[in-house]
């Protein structure tokens, strides 16, 4: 049996995938660069800085900002990303994500946070989902962002256990990547064509219960 879960944030416990596709939208057009979602998909799990460059490079304008304007892009995002999270509640986790975070805890299997988010912390917070958590990887520390493994390799060294010995849960094809190569067993919440054919997925939170990881761990 598997002994720690590591749970991607955004996208897999709440919904603030669409908050940081709407503040990238957002930045997008005051620079002329219009994206959807079908672009965005390369955006999820990517950090701050790799996002803005994926962005610039898709609207041809990798060349046109200083280091300097660079750093302002990303705060200026992140500026209309955080006005949008204020409001998150406890009311906004996904559905069955407290369950199976209760499900786990009383397994006396680890959690930990392997998100590319370096505002992780504040989010469970507001969603009053700190105590869940025996770590939380912090993404300042780790050298690669998704798809390398290192933010999974963090958490589950945080909690005292290997890759293998973990499932990690994500919603991006970057997370899925990352996970494989960290050796840690994925579990996708989305859909096969944007993450892939040969790893368990669900379509929908509610169907991430503890009896389904134990269904699809393999030993
Ligand atoms: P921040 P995850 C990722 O979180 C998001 O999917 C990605 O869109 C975002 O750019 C990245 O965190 C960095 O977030 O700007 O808040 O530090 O999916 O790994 O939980
Ligand atoms: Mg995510």
């Amino acid at each position: 049996m598997f002994k720690g879960v590591l749970f991607d944030l955004d996208g897999v416990i709440t919904d603030t995938a669409e908050y940081h596709y709407q503040a990238w939208k957002k930045l997008g057009e005051e620079i002329g660069i219009s994206i959807d979602r079908s672009f965005n998909e390369q955006l999820k799990g990517v950090s701050r800085e790799d996002s803005l460059s994926l962005m610039l490079r898709y609207g041809n304008k990798e060349n046109d900002f200083t280091a300097e304007e660079l750093a302002e892009l990303a705060q200026r995002k992140n500026d209309y990303y955080l006005e949008m999270i204020q409001a998150i509640t406890p009311k906004d986790v996904y559905p069955g994500i407290l369950e199976l975070l209760a499900d786990l805890k009383t397994a006396k299997i680890k959690i930990a946070l392997a998100s590319a988010s370096k505002n992780g912390p504040f989010l469970l917070q507001k969603m009053n989902l700190t105590s869940y958590f025996d770590a939380i990887a912090d993404p300042e520390k780790i050298a690669h962002g998704k798809p390398a493994p290192d933010i999974f390799l963090l958490a589950a060294k945080e909690v005292g256990l290997t890759t293998k010995e973990c499932l990690g849960i994500e919603d991006a094809r970057a997370g899925i990547q990352a996970i494989v190569a960290s050796g840690a067993q994925p579990v996708g919440v989305g859909q096969k064509k944007d993450l892939g054919e040969n790893i368990p997925i669900v379509s929908d939170t509610t169907e991430l219960t503890l009896a389904y990881l134990k269904e699809v761990w393999r030993e």
